[in-house]
């Protein structure tokens, strides 16, 4: 099932990112830059914040399946927990769990080695709880971590929302807001950015933000942004995201606003199409190999909403699946949008090779990995990108 992590076993990685997000070879070409993964410097992200506030839970939940009910059951973290998910999904870091309790005046605690290669620190809050505390603990480890490194994304998260008014929730990310704002500004530290998510285990808000978390340290997100704007205007599709389909994490999105609502669908659909791909894809011969996944790249699946609603997912690598919401009217002409996608499909792999080749010819550039598997889109007649990401297109 799901958490076998077999079937999404690292076959070739691809790509670039920041800090560093090491690309490794697209094709077998060249494989200068594999050096960028060994070790420790896989790309991180830390999750900190006070003792019992959710940490451990949200690891679990968003990258090793947990139910949320289960999470009741996890014990406190007495030392870093780091967990690695590269070989499960297309965006390759290391997830740093730390213990509430930690001490930054402990000399033990390397805060250089810590935030030195650190992509984004997560600082959980429990907002069921009073927060005075965690916004002590939140200036403290904010300006510690912005001294030894001024690129980290700080992402906090106002958490166990579930159980909270809609009205309460809205003033405590307010009152949050302001008060971290404002502590940061009195110490003159007001060049520090921080984003604020409200987040919950128990529903998909503790998915978004981690996606929106994850974006952000994808540089090509920008390209991705605008092919997906492309493939909506064309094929006359509603929303689209691009999810890595192990985590549930969308990694890009067409600039059109995501309602919780959209993401959620699309979530669920993932989930049915692995389900029944589990269920009845396997084939019996490669049952025993280790190239028994579920989800390859003939993956695809289309659902009809009873109320004109069509939800269509298509593969676009090993990892990566492209879900849509479109009106059904406009899936008349499924061929059009059948034949954007591989268009998308094959400029998405262009974009990943081109970085590839960037990463290669120089070493130093800091760079992210990704893993990707090589697809090979039938013939020659996909349409052709540019550099900026255009691609040409059949309209629809
Ligand atoms: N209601 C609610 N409870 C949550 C949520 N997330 C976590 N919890 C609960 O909070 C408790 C503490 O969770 P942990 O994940 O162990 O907290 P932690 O931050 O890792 O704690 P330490 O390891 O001691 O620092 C558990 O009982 C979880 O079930 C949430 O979104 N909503
Ligand atoms: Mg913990």
């Amino acid at each position: 099932m799901m958490d076998d992590d077999d079937q999404y076993q690292a076959g070739y990685d691809v790509g670039s990112f920041p800090q560093d997000f090491g690309y490794t070879p697209f094709d077998g070409e060249g494989d200068s830059s594999t050096g960028l993964l060994a070790g420790e410097q896989k790309p991180r992200i830390l999750l900190m914040g006070l003792r019992r506030s959710g940490k451990s839970s949200i690891q679990k939940v968003v990258f090793h399946k947990m139910s949320p009910n289960e999470t009741l059951f996890l014990e406190s973290t007495n030392k870093i927990i780091k967990d690695d998910i590269s070989n499960s999904s297309f965006v390759q870091f290391q997830i740093w769990d730390f213990p509430g309790q930690i001490d930054f005046f402990d000399p033990t605690f390397d805060s250089d080695m810590i935030f030195g290669g650190c992509g984004a620190l997560v600082f959980v809050i429990d907002a069921q709880d009073d927060y005075m505390e965690a916004l002590n603990k939140l200036h403290l480890t904010v300006t510690k971590a912005y001294k030894v490194n001024q690129a980290i994304k700080f992402e906090v998260f106002i958490h166990k929302v579930d159980g909270l008014s809609d009205d309460y929730k809205m003033e405590t990310q307010r009152d949050i807001h302001t008060r971290a704002n404002d502590d940061l500004a009195d110490s003159n530290f007001d060049q520090i950015h921080l984003s604020f998510h409200l987040t919950s285990i128990y529903d998909h808000s503790i998915f978004e933000a981690f996606s929106k978390v994850v974006q952000k340290l994808i540089p090509q997100l920008p390209t991705l942004e605008n092919l997906l704007n492309i493939l909506i205007s064309n094929s006359a599709i509603e929303k689209a995201f691009l999810f890595d389909v192990v985590s549930k994490i969308y990694i890009a999105t067409d600039s059109s606003p995501v309602d919780m609502q959209s993401y959620e669908l699309c979530c669920d659909m993932i989930d049915v199409v692995i389900d029944v791909s589990c269920i009845y894809g396997l084939r019996e011969e490669l049952a025993t190999t280790s190239d028994k996944a579920a989800f390859d790249d003939q993956s695809s699946s289309l659902i009809k909403l009873n109320n004109g609603t069509i939800l269509y997912l298509r593969e676009v690598n090993k990892f990566l699946a492209l879900v849509c919401i479109l009106r059904e009217d406009n899936f008349d002409r499924q061929g059009v949008i059948d034949y954007n996608f591989l268009c998308f499909r094959n400029a998405i792999q262009q974009v990943f090779e081109l970085r590839n080749k960037t990463a290669s010819t120089n070493n130093h550039s800091p760079s992210l990995s990704i893993n990707e598997t090589t697809n090979s889109v039938p013939g020659n007649q996909s349409g052709s990108i540019g550099q900026n990401g255009s691609t040409v297109l059949a309209q629809s």
